[in-house]
């Protein structure tokens, strides 16, 4: 029975950033593909919208702050059960817990603390195709864009 491939979405989040070299390493070492990959800096809106789903939790505004503090590393992972494989090999979403189980995960490694926690990964299929889509947006969606953009300017 051949095992479905899976993409997904991850990130090097700003603490980590110096650690590029590192994380990437990981990530081949556990048999990962990487099939996109970008640094980039997020806007205010970009972070709101790609944690839409946290608005109003207690930390949401520390985690907008933390998350345009500074360069990211968006990339979109493959392999067999790509989503659970690599939000185990990121760890729990504490650092400070992260060492106490299972002290080789990204988290455990790189991340301080439950806001600055070194690595995103999506959590299952519909937010990793969101989150793809969300940084690596497909040729149709930039092209709707683009009309958009034209309709406001000629
Ligand atoms: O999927 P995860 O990143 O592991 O966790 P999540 O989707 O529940 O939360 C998204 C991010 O929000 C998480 O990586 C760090 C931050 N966060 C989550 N829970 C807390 C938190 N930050 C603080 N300060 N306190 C929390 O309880």
């Amino acid at each position: 029975l051949s095992q479905q491939k899976e993409r997904t979405l991850g990130i090097i989040k700003p603490d980590a950033c110096g650690k590029v070299g590192q994380i990437l390493d990981a990530i081949f070492q556990s048999g990962f593909k990487i099939t996109k990959l970008k640094m980039c800096q997020l806007t205010r809106n970009e972070a709101f919208e790609f944690y839409q789903e946290h608005q109003g939790k207690t930390f949401f505004d520390g985690l907008i702050s933390f998350m345009t503090s500074g360069p990211i590393v968006a990339f979109e992972l493959m392999g067999v059960d790509a989503i659970n494989k690599w939000r185990e090999v990121i760890g729990p979403t504490d650092s400070c817990e992260a060492r106490k189980g299972a002290p080789v995960s990204l988290r455990a490694r790189f991340g301080k603390d439950n806001q600055q926690n070194a690595c995103h990964g999506s959590d299952s299929l519909a937010s990793a195709a969101r989150e793809i889509e969300f940084f690596f947006p497909s040729v149709a969606a930039v092209r709707q864009n683009t009309a958009k953009l034209c309709e406001c300017t000629c």
